[in-house]
């Protein structure tokens, strides 16, 4: 690959720091780390199916919009998410910025 087509460090964000890491999960309640894995997780509970769908669109439309997706699993009312930046292969400030706003999105 050439310098036009290989990307950047910056481009595909950048590992988070121990010290980064650290004060991002003080940040995001509810959140912990993955075990064996440079990953977070959160498992969301919502009254109903049709509440948990609707979290899961808005986060949809923010996702494509970010270009970073979760990986998520949904029976019912409960959504269990991991974040993860496959490209950087591990957690970065994607991930952070994605959790905050589920945090939101999900009221
Ligand atoms: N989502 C996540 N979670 N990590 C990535 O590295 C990632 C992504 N990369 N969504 C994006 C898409 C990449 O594959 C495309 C080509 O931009």
């Amino acid at each position: 690959m050439g310098p036009t087509t290989q990307a950047t460090e910056a481009e595909m964000g950048e590992k988070l720091s121990d010290k980064e890491r650290q004060e991002a999960l003080t940040e995001l309640k509810g959140w912990s780390m993955v075990e064996d894995r440079d990953a977070i997780k959160r498992t969301f509970e919502f009254r109903d199916f049709n509440e948990a769908f609707g979290f899961m669109s808005r986060v949809a439309l923010k996702a494509e919009k970010m270009d970073h997706h979760p990986e998520w699993f949904n029976v019912y009312k409960t959504v269990e998410v991991t974040l993860s930046t496959h490209d950087a292969g591990g957690l970065t400030d994607k991930d952070v910025k994605l959790a905050k706003f589920m945090d939101k999105a999900a009221g």
